[in-house]
């Protein structure tokens, strides 16, 4: 047996330094390795045949050789492979594999947009907490704790029973809870905008539990609705084209008086009305003039100032522009790459 493996070691030396190509190789490799017919493995299958003190020896000779074999084998296929790599053609003038290119998200771009367009007359970007104190959410803009209000604005709090000097901690249910806050900050006159992550407890076709408002406030001495009015048709203009206008109608918000309803000429009829508007204006958001108290909250004096404020969803606003069709709010948050690559 002994004598066997031997001449099969002295088989496989003289054969492997024939080998020149990777089927070669491979047939090397069954020839002397195969499970079925191996010539090796034909060896080790008849070791349990042996008397029992030749089987210790013979089969660590034959697990030995198996080594050599296989590692003789594997050098060779990576010298092969290799060799293979120099050899094949390389043509530096085809083009390269082309990285895929991301793209800023639909509501960022949006932001991006509103940003720009305040900024040209002079409204500056601010942030103010997600995580918010009820003072500033709600007991600062005149609406008092149990104030029926408060529950059009369906909001989550962080914890109930957790209340501070400014009241429970709650997500922020819209951005006019930064107005506040810039009157704390700011030395008048006050031109802001305030863009931001909002929340409530919503979830249908047109509402998300997460999504972003934008909201103005322009104080100073002698602010007025036609002030307000000239914002507002400013911003039709700029965003959604320059055939579109801006209209209020009277509504009521506790933080406002008066307040408003703002609506922006249908972009298909102009005004007329149509199928898709049907009176020929669409509704955009609220806005209003600042209510004293809220200015009194804001330590400053309402017999000398006056301003104005509006609050509308990014996602409502974006979504109303020019040839875009998304059936379902929320789908520009649930990460669908197919959906996201559109825009
Ligand atoms: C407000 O939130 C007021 N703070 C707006 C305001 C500011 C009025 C300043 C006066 C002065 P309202 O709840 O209507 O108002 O929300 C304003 C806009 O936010 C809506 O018109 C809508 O576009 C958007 N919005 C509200 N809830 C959702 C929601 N769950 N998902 C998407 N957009 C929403």
């Amino acid at each position: 047996m002994k004598a066997k493996l031997e001449s099969l070691k002295a088989l496989f030396d003289a054969e492997i330094k024939k080998v020149s190509s990777p089927t070669d190789l491979d047939e090397l490799e069954i020839k002397f390795l195969g499970r079925k017919a191996g010539e090796l493995t034909a060896v080790l299958r008849g070791l349990k045949n042996l008397p029992e003190d030749q089987r210790k020896e013979i089969g660590n000779f034959a697990n030995q050789l198996r080594g050599e074999i296989e590692n003789a084998i594997t050098e060779i296929r990576n010298q092969l492979s290799g060799s293979q790599k120099i050899d094949r053609f390389f043509d530096l003038t085809l083009p390269g594999t082309e990285l895929p290119n991301g793209h800023l998200h639909l509501m960022t771009k949006a932001i991006r947009e509103i940003t720009e367009i305040f900024e040209r007359i002079g409204f500056n970007r601010v942030r103010y907490p997600e995580v918010e104190w009820d003072w500033y959410a709600f007991e600062a803009l005149n609406m008092p704790g149990d104030h029926p209000a408060r529950d059009e604005w369906e909001t989550f709090f962080i914890d109930d029973k957790e209340i501070g000097p400014k009241g429970k901690r709650l997500l922020t249910p819209h951005t006019s809870s930064g107005q506040v806050r810039e009157m704390e900050r700011k030395e008048l006159p006050i031109r802001m905008t305030n863009i931001s992550k909002c929340y409530r407890r919503q979830s249908d076709i047109s509402h998300a539990p997460m999504f972003h408002q934008f909201e103005g406030l322009m104080i100073d001495t002698d602010v007025t609705i036609a002030h307000l009015k000239g914002v507002l048709d400013y911003f039709a203009k700029q965003f959604f084209g320059p055939n579109r206008t801006a209209r209020i109608r009277p509504y009521h918000f506790q933080f406002t008086e008066p307040s408003f309803e703002v609506d922006i000429s249908c972009g298909l009829c102009e005004g007329k009305g149509c199928r898709m508007c049907k009176s020929g204006w669409l509704e955009i958001g609220g806005a209003g003039m600042v209510h004293p108290n809220v200015l009194k909250a804001g330590k400053i004096d309402p017999k000398k100032y006056s301003g104005f404020a509006f609050g509308w969803g990014v996602e409502r606003c974006y979504l109303m522009k020019p040839g875009l069709s998304i059936p379902d709010i929320r789908e520009l948050y649930q990460s669908d790459l197919r959906f996201l690559k559109q825009f």
